[in-house]
């Protein structure tokens, strides 16, 4: 038996953006926040039409309030409308922002053959369905669980059956796991899934991606970074060959460290972020929000103003076509500190500088250096934090980076002074 199918979840119709830059000026940006969760939606449905997958699993929170609106209400139907076209099957299970009793059963009104199985709405709310193919085979079973109130306080897994043989096993549910038993949202652990001995398990709840959660297709604000879409799973007799993550996403939030180390002045610096942000923007999105933190050593560091950001944003806005919102810069980079200056200081930086320039001084290894090191840090009151990274560049200490940290300490002792 071979068959592919989708394991998506938290879709969340309904759900604005939040904690976003307000860009109710721009009518193209203010339109994409209207209609990215819609797009994304689509984007799952017609990629399922096109890979002609057999089933689709959606994990719960498919919409974000109780009371359904009109709006989302539509979308949900008109995808599924699509999907029974397609002749691909769906189950869908509630999570605890949409129980099963918010949805009204007119609206959802599949008959008993229909391949659209809302688990919960007119049967109980946890079921076992056995899937067949196109001739007539029977390829797998899907354990599914739905919520009845907004709140699971139970252990969910004791209400799933036990694996059945020749079949491929899925366990469809909207859980919190591994999050302790106090969790109101169906608590477990992954001992509790593993001892089912199902093949897969199609979870929802968690919005980042993971091991066992598809996440949520759309990002709706700063902290549901990075790519958001769905998996594809395809089964080749019988066991699982592949499990492939796919974006969907319109609006994609990012946090983006650049190391700005190798560049000598802010026009080599506009180009090295320039040359970042093309292999993070590399996809479909629409629209990316990005949160640039600036690091490294740099010798024009008084150039990094406000100013400097201002042409960053502009320039890297315009040569995108408005695809790339750069939403803050937090530059974190040190001012790197001339020969000369070192030379001259008569602090700890300077005796640090005048050390590393013997050079049977400088492979030294990072144990002997350990307590000078630390002597040193603590004259400059550097906090345990900048204490550790400072520990990991020496381990691995070349001159560039000896004086880099020579740097860092002559900075310090100058903020002091
Ligand atoms: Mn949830």
């Amino acid at each position: 038996m071979t068959f592919s199918f989708i394991h998506t979840a938290d879709i969340h119709l309904g759900r604005p953006f939040s904690n976003i830059i307000d860009f109710s000026n721009d009518a193209r940006i203010k339109e994409l926040y209207k209609k990215a969760v819609e797009k994304s939606f689509i984007n799952l449905i017609e990629y399922a039409q096109t890979k002609n997958v057999d089933f689709v699993l959606i994990a719960g929170d498919t919409f974000d309030s109780d009371e359904q609106d009109f709006e989302s209400k539509l979308i949900l139907k008109e995808g599924l409308k699509k999907l029974e076209s397609a002749n691909i099957k769906v189950f869908l299970i509630a999570g605890n922002h949409d129980p099963i009793t918010s949805y009204n059963k007119n609206t959802f009104n599949f008959d008993e053959d229909s391949n659209i199985k809302i688990v919960g709405l007119n049967s109980k709310p946890y079921n076992d369905f056995v899937v067949k193919d196109a001739n007539n085979n029977e390829i797998a079973i899907i354990h599914a669980l739905s919520f009845t109130e907004s709140t699971f306080k139970e252990n969910p897994t004791q209400y799933f059956s036990k694996a059945q043989e020749n079949l491929f096993n899925i366990g469809l549910l909207h859980c919190d796991l591994d999050a302790g038993k106090e969790s109101p949202y169906a608590p477990c652990t992954k001992n509790d899934l593993d001892s089912l001995n199902y093949d897969y398990w199609a979870l929802g709840h968690i919005h980042i991606p993971s091991d066992k959660y598809a996440g949520t297709i759309q990002g709706r604000n700063t902290k549901e970074t990075g790519a958001h879409g769905i998996r594809h799973i395809k089964v080749e007799n019988g066991v699982k060959a592949k499990d492939t993550f796919v974006p969907i996403d319109v609006i994609r939030f990012e946090d983006v460290d650049i190391d700005l180390s190798q560049t000598y002045d802010v026009t080599s610096a506009v180009m090295t972020i320039q040359e970042n942000l093309q292999s993070v923007t590399n996809s479909c999105c629409e629209l990316f929000f990005i949160r640039l933190n600036l690091t490294g050593y740099v010798n024009y560091y008084n150039e990094i103003n406000t100013e400097f950001f201002d042409i960053i944003s502009e320039k890297i806005k315009s040569d995108s076509f408005g695809k790339i919102c750069i939403s803050t810069i937090n530059n974190n980079t040190v001012s790197k500190v001339n020969d000369t200056e070192l030379n001259e200081d008569d602090g700890i930086a300077g005796q640090l500088y005048k050390t590393i320039q013997d050079e049977k001084n400088i492979d030294i290894s990072f144990d002997k250096t350990e307590e000078t090191l630390k002597q040193i840090l603590n004259a400059c009151n550097f906090s345990q934090e900048e204490y550790e990274s400072f520990k990991k560049e020496v381990k691995n200490t070349t001159k560039e980076t000896c004086k880099n940290l020579c740097s860092l300490v002559y900075n310090n002792e100058s903020k002091e002074a």
